[in-house]
């Protein structure tokens, strides 16, 4: 892990000792937001402090940079040390447990002694608990079933953390002579939401010497396995990485088995054998000859199918739709066009319009919409009706400046309990381009939900359904709400659906995309960037999207800035 990742979790980790410390608010959140910004940074943070310039980091005073100093100096932070003996390691932990605030931890640790996981299950099924302020049966019902969540997360690690890993693992491997080919496998290559642990294939002729540089990589915490052929580690942050290291001649097969998924596997066996063949992990054979297994294309084709894309391999029908020759082609990252989903400073946001406009620029976009939220969502700075034309504005006058990209003047406008919108339609009207979402208010029945979704839909002024089931992984379950019912209004009322790149979300996931599209509902991959830099997770949604079998056509933001401008006055004009 880079240093900048080693602060930002501890920093993260001091936010959540003063939280359960009951600590001031104002310190919690400049610790999180610290945080943060740090683990967004473009650069090392060894090079900001040799510039002296740590104290330019947003959140950054002279106290946090001082600290980043120690840290950097003496591999700790003394406050941290000190912190840490005030509250049990295990206690932290139950923080990540949905319906299990700080102050509820605190008082079931003062008053019952909880002290762990296995305490809190303990006291959830005694009547004590009751007793405790704020507690009810309701309350107790919350907390059962975010253990429950947390207990199915904690062992999956969410994409957008495991992939960077991996990529800094492989560029450890690249380094090592005589590797060569090096590269993801699992799941990983399938680009799944959720990682279990990471693979990595690479070729070579010392095997054995590759498999123990591969060991002492800095981000080993552990060793759990070092063979002549494989290795097994646990990096810092408790991930799992299992390294193959293969001989020329059968890498093509170790990168199609160890790809996956097992039951994606499981059905190309079965073809092989209905033609004659076997295939395993080292090659396909007729017999004893070896006919294929040098290449990944070489496997598929001496089946009789092309060459299929990792993220369609899970079983899903994509070989059947290899044999009959209807496999799609897949949207790539390449076709998209420009951002459809960011916030400024105006509302959130950590940058000026200018700001994320260059970014845009840097990523080869021909457009980017600045959508800013509404009033109701207070806590995220909604705007005003005042300051929605002020950014109206300037969005205007860097229009009239800029030739080369075009800025849609947006909101994602909070789609109220009722189904209402949050500015009137004579507002909305005058945007060029407006996001509904839900914001609050998440817990209703799936009927009244999906009611209340349709009708912000039904909207002459609405043109997409942002993150549209509020999911976060590991931390929220979707709202109830029918998918199916919203998708086919969406394609009633001509609107678009998100697909969320936000790591977190991925929402719609490849499943529902897959729905929409099969709907005739155009999706939009959209990172709702908070920073320049979350931009980059645009990747996460286009592999979301090709897992739900996207192709180019079907995906919104693939349009040129024309025919993008067209399809928005249509759409309003319904
Ligand atoms: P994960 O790690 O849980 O996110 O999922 P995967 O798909 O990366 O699974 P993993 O790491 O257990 O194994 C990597 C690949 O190796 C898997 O996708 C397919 C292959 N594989 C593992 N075990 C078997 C097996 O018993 N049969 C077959 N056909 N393939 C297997
Ligand atoms: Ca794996
Ligand atoms: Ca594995
Ligand atoms: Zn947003």
């Amino acid at each position: 892990m880079s240093k900048n990742a080693e602060i930002a979790d501890i920093f993260d980790r001091i936010a959540d000792i003063l939280d359960l410390l009951e600590d001031n608010p104002f310190r919690i959140r400049a610790y999180r937001n610290a945080a943060r910004n740090i683990r967004e940074l473009n650069e090392d943070i060894e090079d900001v402090a040799a510039r002296g310039e740590l104290t330019k980091i947003p959140g950054i005073g002279t106290d946090l940079a001082q600290k980043i100093k120690e840290f950097l100096t003496t591999g700790t932070i003394r406050d941290y040390e000190e912190l840490r003996k005030k509250v049990p390691e295990e206690l932290i932990e139950l923080l990540a447990i949905q319906g299990l605030g700080p102050k509820t931890i605190a008082r079931l640790n003062r008053e019952l002694g909880v002290r762990n996981l296995n305490d809190l299950e303990r006291v959830l099924e005694t009547k004590e608990i009751l007793k405790l302020r704020g507690m009810g049966e309701k309350k107790v019902e919350d907390i059962r079933r975010g253990i429950e969540l947390f207990k199915q997360s904690s062992a999956r690690i969410p994409l957008g953390i495991a992939l960077p890993l991996a990529e800094e693992i492989i560029e450890g491997i690249v380094k090592i002579p005589g590797t060569r080919g090096t590269i993801a496998a699992g799941s990983l290559r399938r680009m799944k939401e959720t990682i279990g642990d990471i693979d990595i294939l690479t070729l070579a002729e010392q095997r054995e010497r590759v498999v123990k540089a591969f060991t002492k990589l800095p981000l080993v915490k552990e060793i759990l396995a070092a063979g002549d052929t494989k290795g097994s580690v646990v990096l810092k942050n408790g991930i799992q990485v299992d390294l193959r290291v293969v001989e020329p001649d059968s890498y093509g097969a170790a990168l199609q088995y160890f790809t996956g998924s097992k039951a994606h596997n499981i059905k190309l066996r079965t073809l092989a054998i209905e033609k004659g063949l076997k295939i395993n992990e080292y090659g396909v054979f007729r017999g004893k000859e070896k006919i294929g297994g040098e290449t990944e294309e070489e496997v598929y084709t001496v089946l009789g199918i092309p060459w299929i894309p990792p993220e369609l391999r899970e079983d899903r029908g994509e070989i059947e739709a290899a044999l009959s020759g209807k496999l799609p082609v897949l949207v790539q990252l390449e076709d998209i066009k420009g951002d459809l989903h960011v916030h400024s400073k105006w509302s959130d946001g950590n940058a000026t319009v200018e700001e994320m406009v260059a970014k845009a620029r840097e990523l080869g976009y021909e457009y980017i919409a600045v959508t800013d939220h509404s009033p109701s969502s207070r806590i995220a700075k909604g705007l005003s009706i005042e300051r929605l034309y002020e950014k109206k504005k300037e969005i205007e006058s860097l229009n009239k400046k800029l030739k080369d990209i075009r800025i849609l003047m947006g909101a994602e406008v909070d789609i109220k309990s009722d189904g209402s919108l949050d500015y009137p339609d004579d507002v909305l009207k005058t945007l060029d381009i407006v996001i509904a979402s839900v914001h609050s208010g998440f817990k209703m029945d799936r009927e009244t939900m999906t009611r209340r979704i349709i009708k912000a839909l039904q909207n002459p002024f609405v043109h997409i359904l942002a993150h549209p089931t509020g999911r976060l992984i590991g931390e929220r379950e979707p709202y109830e709400v029918d998918i199916e019912e919203v998708i086919e209004a969406a394609k009633r009322y001509g609107k678009a659906i998100e697909l969320n790149s936000y790591y977190l979300r991925l929402d719609l996931n490849d499943i529902n995309v897959r729905k929409a599209i099969g709907s005739g509902v155009k999706i939009v991959i959209s990172t709702d960037s908070h920073l320049p830099d979350h931009m980059h997770m645009m990747r996460f949604g286009v592999a979301t999207a090709r897992r739900g079998w996207a192709e180019k056509k079907d995906v919104l933001n693939t349009m040129d800035f024309e025919e993008l401008s067209k399809w928005l006055k249509e759409t309003k004009s319904l």
